[in-house]
C-alpha cells in the first residue's frame, strides 16, 4: 500500500519526512497542499490534522503528524537511519524542532514568501540572531564527526538539514559554517537524495 505524505515544495518541515521516506526506500507519494492559498487554515485540512501543519502522513488508516513522529515510523518501519543510541538522535531531533528548523521556517517565510511591505524587520533579526546561535552549536558538535548523532547518517541529520538545501536568503550562508557546508554535501551523496524542489511538488516559481 502507498503510503501519502501531505506536503509541498517549500516546506522545510515536510521535506525532513520526504526525504526519510524516499531515502528508506518506502513505497510513498506526495499530496500537494495549496499552503500559499491557505489550504491549512480550512476545515478539510483541518479535519486531517488539527495543528493545521504539513507534514501529514497517512498509510491505511493510520495517520500521524508532526515531521519528527513521521521520520521515527519511518525508520522503526524500515530499520534504516535509527542510528545505536536512540536518546542521541532525539537529542538532536528537539533541537531541530526548537533551535534550527522551527526558526528557519518563520525567517525565511518572513523574508521570502510575505509581501517586501509586510517583513517585520524585528522579527526577522530576532530570528536571525537564535539562528546563528543554532548554526554555532552545529558546526561545533560537527568538529571531527561525519554525521550528526552517529557515525552513520539517521532521522537526526534529516532533521537538522531540513531548511539548508534552500536557495532563498534566510540568514544562513554555507561559506560561514564549512563543517554544516561539507556535512550537507555527504547529506547529498547519500543515493537517492533529492533536493526539496525535486521531493515534492510546488515551489516558488509555480507563483512567479
Ligand atoms: N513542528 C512541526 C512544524 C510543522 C510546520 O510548521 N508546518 C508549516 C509548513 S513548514 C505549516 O504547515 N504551517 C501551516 C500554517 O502556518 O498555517 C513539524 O515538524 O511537523
Amino acid at each position: 500500500m502507498t503510503a501519502k505524505l501531505w506536503c509541498f515544495g517549500e516546506s522545510g518541515n515536510a521535506y525532513k519526512a520526504a526525504l526519510t521516506l524516499e531515502l528508506a526506500g518506502y513505497d510513498w507519494e506526495p499530496v500537494q497542499v495549496a499552503f500559499f492559498s491557505g489550504e491549512t487554515r480550512g476545515p478539510d485540512f483541518i479535519g486531517l490534522n488539527e495543528m493545521g501543519e504539513v507534514p501529514v502522513f497517512r498509510e491505511g488508516d493510520l495517520t500521524l503528524t508532526q515531521s519528527a513522529v513521521i521520520q521515527l515510523h519511518v525508520a522503526e518501519r524500515t530499520g534504516k537511519f535509527l542510528g545505536r543510541d536512540r536518546n542521541e538522535v532525539l537529542r538532536w531531533m528537539f533541537f531541530d524542532n526548537h533551535r534550527l528548523s522551527g526558526q528557519a521556517g518563520p525567517a525565511r517565510f518572513l523574508m521570502n514568501f510575505l509581501p517586501a511591505e509586510k517583513r517585520p524587520a524585528g522579527a526577522i533579526d530576532y530570528l536571525q540572531g537564535r539562528l546563528r546561535a543554532s548554526y554555532k552549536v552545529l558546526e561545533r558538535h560537527l568538529e571531527g564527526r561525519d554525521w550528526v548523532a552517529d557515525a552513520e547518517p539517521t532521522i537526526a541529520d534529516f532533521a537538522c538539514c531540513g531548511y539548508l538545501f534552500y536557495p532563498e536568503p534566510f540568514g544562513f550562508d554555507r561559506a560561514d559554517w564549512p563543517r554544516m557546508g561539507a556535512w550537507l554535501d555527504r547529506i547529498a551523496a547519500l543515493p537517492g537524495w533529492k533536493h526539496p524542489y525535486d521531493l515534492m511538488p510546488g515551489s516558488p516559481a509555480d507563483r512567479a
